[in-house]
């Protein structure tokens, strides 16, 4: 990272008024939350398609809420890294100096909450949520096993042919109907609220911050292009390129728990 492009991202940090940051799993990477394409990446093990999709979960939903209790047990112990809690501390200084912040996640791991996050878009859910397929309702659920079947389960082989849940081993709500992870699956929509404020957010932002993402699912990556288009600044912070890194005026190349808080905490007080 050159002192140039460290001093002129800090200058035009200083003059926003108005930030957007979106965010994918890089960001939690360093939280020990593995990341899904790419080195490491959980869709080098399972097929993008086999696990996180309404075709599985049609197929054997047993086998989906494996994957996804797996996922909660590793993200039980998970805590947010210096790269959260930078992002965390620009928003409360933003905005105390009255700056509009808006924070776009595709994460579903809750570690910009646990950071004190406030004004967050969650575009694909959240891993601690589940929903009813019978009444709609959401609920909060925390609860590692998601049920006592699931205990110990582990990480889940697509390969494997036999159903190993019941129906009646899946969690179910009070109305009696089964409950699926309350997360946006490939071919479902996103909820328009979370996108119209993602777009509020992005729409006549001075910055955008792009940290932790491959860049390639949409809708959430054409944020980027759409911040473009308006005129904003866009800053990258990967450990490499993404498919967005040629619309960017800034790339900072590194992990994020790293590059945040360096280039984040350094900049001088806002003054919108
Ligand atoms: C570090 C680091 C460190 C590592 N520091 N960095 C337009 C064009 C083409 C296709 C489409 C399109 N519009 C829609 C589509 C289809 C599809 C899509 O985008 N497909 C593409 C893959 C081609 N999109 C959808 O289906 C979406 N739905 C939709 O559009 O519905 C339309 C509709 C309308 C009306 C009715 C019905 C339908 C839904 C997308 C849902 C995505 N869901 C998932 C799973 C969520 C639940 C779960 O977690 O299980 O979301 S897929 C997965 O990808 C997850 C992530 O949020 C998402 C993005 O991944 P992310 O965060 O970028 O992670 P990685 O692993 O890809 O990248 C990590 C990055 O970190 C890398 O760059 C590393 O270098 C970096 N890194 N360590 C900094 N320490
Ligand atoms: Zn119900």
């Amino acid at each position: 990272m050159s002192a140039t492009s460290r001093e002129r991202f800090q200058s035009s940090l200083r003059r926003a008024r108005k930030i957007a940051v979106l965010t994918g799993a890089g960001v939690s990477a360093e939280s020990g939350i593995p990341t899904f394409r790419g080195a490491g990446g959980l869709w080098r093990r399972y097929q993008a398609t086999s696990l996180a999709s309404p075709e599985a979960w049609q197929r054997d939903p047993g086998l989906v809420w494996e994957f996804y209790n797996h996922r909660r047990e590793r993200a039980l112990g998970c805590r947010p890294n210096p790269g959260h809690h930078a992002l965390a501390r620009l928003e409360a200084r933003f905005r105390e100096a009255g700056g509009v912040f808006t924070l776009i996640t595709q994460n579903i791991d809750g570690l910009h909450e646990q950071a004190g996050a406030r004004d967050l878009v969650r575009l694909h859910g959240s891993l601690w949520q589940v929903r009813c397929l019978s009444c709609g309702s959401v609920t909060e659920n925390r609860g590692v096993p998601i049920t006592p079947a699931f205990a110990g389960s582990g990480s889940p082989d697509p390969e494997t042919r036999a159903r190993r849940f019941t129906a009646a081993e899946l969690p179910h709500c009070s109305c009696g109907g089964v409950q699926r992870p309350h997360v946006v699956w490939f071919g479902e929509a996103l909820k328009e609220s979370d996108l119209a404020a993602a777009a509020a957010g992005v729409d006549g932002c001075d910055l955008l911050l792009v940290v932790g993402t491959s860049a390639v699912v949409y809708p959430a990556a054409g944020f980027v292009p759409l911040a473009k288009r308006h005129g904003a600044l866009i800053a990258e912070i990967n450990v490499e390129p993404s498919a967005v890194t040629s619309l960017c005026d800034f790339v900072f190349t590194g992990g994020a728990g790293e590059i945040l808080p360096s280039l984040l905490d350094l900049a001088p007080a806002l003054a919108p």
